[in-house]
């Protein structure tokens, strides 16, 4: 057992030392926001990224932090790893799309759109989010489509206090050890859909929301 512990462990790090294995590397830290101009992608391609602390936030419940990626309208950010400390995460002016980006501890929160827009989240993740993942500052749209969220608040909360009307959808994901809920408004005119979901410790899929706006079906608990 131990001699073939001692053999795996040998082999590990040879395989690793050759680029057989990909090492996580450490992040690259980012002083200044990423601005993803308007229309274009930003890939990724799989590396991660945190803020400065010093320039951008140190990703605490402390208000006005700097976004690590601001996208304009239009634009996409994919295959991005998000590490801590996480500042503001991604700030969406209008449209954006979000693909396979893993927040690995949110910041403050973890995207906020900051103008009207439909985000468009597809795979990726979120963890350790001590209140909001993604935050909605401003009327539209957002789809959560193949989401994993694990020890968050609320997966979407529309900005307190605000009556504008946004649509929030969240399909296909798996979401686990909620405090508050997964959708949360304080607008009458906004609605929420849960759909093919599953879910564990969630103590309300919607909070706030006015009679008739909510739906879910083919959604699991475990
Ligand atoms: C809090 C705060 C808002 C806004 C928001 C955010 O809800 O009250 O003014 O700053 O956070 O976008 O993080
Ligand atoms: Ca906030
Ligand atoms: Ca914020």
């Amino acid at each position: 057992m131990k001699k073939m512990l001692t053999v795996l462990l040998s082999v590990g790090l040879l395989a690793s030392a050759f680029g057989a294995i990909p090492v996580s590397a450490a992040p690259e830290i980012v002083k200044t926001t990423i601005i993803v101009p308007k229309g274009t992608t930003y890939d990724g391609k799989g590396k991660s990224v945190a803020a400065d602390p010093k320039t951008l936030g140190d990703g605490s419940q402390a208000e006005n932090q700097k976004p690590i990626f601001r996208l304009e309208a239009g634009a996409t950010l994919k295959n991005v790893v998000i590490e801590a400390p996480a500042a503001d995460g991604v700030h969406c002016y209008g449209n954006c799309n979000i693909e396979n980006v893993t927040w690995k501890d949110v910041g403050e929160d973890a995207l906020t759109l900051k103008s009207a827009g439909t985000v468009n989240i597809t795979g990726g993740a979120a963890y350790k989010a001590y209140d909001k993942v993604f935050q909605m500052n401003a009327s539209g749209t957002i789809n959560i489509k193949n989401f994993r969220a694990d020890d968050i608040g609320k997966l979407v909360r529309q900005n307190g206090g605000t009556s504008y009307a946004v649509t929030m959808n969240v399909s296909n994901s798996d979401i686990s050890n909620v405090k508050d809920s997964i959708l949360r408004t304080d607008s009458s005119s906004t609605v929420g859909k849960i759909t093919n979901t599953r879910y564990s410790k969630v103590p309300t899929l919607f909070k706030g929301f006015a009679s008739g706006k909510t739906s879910q079906s083919g959604n699991t608990q475990y």
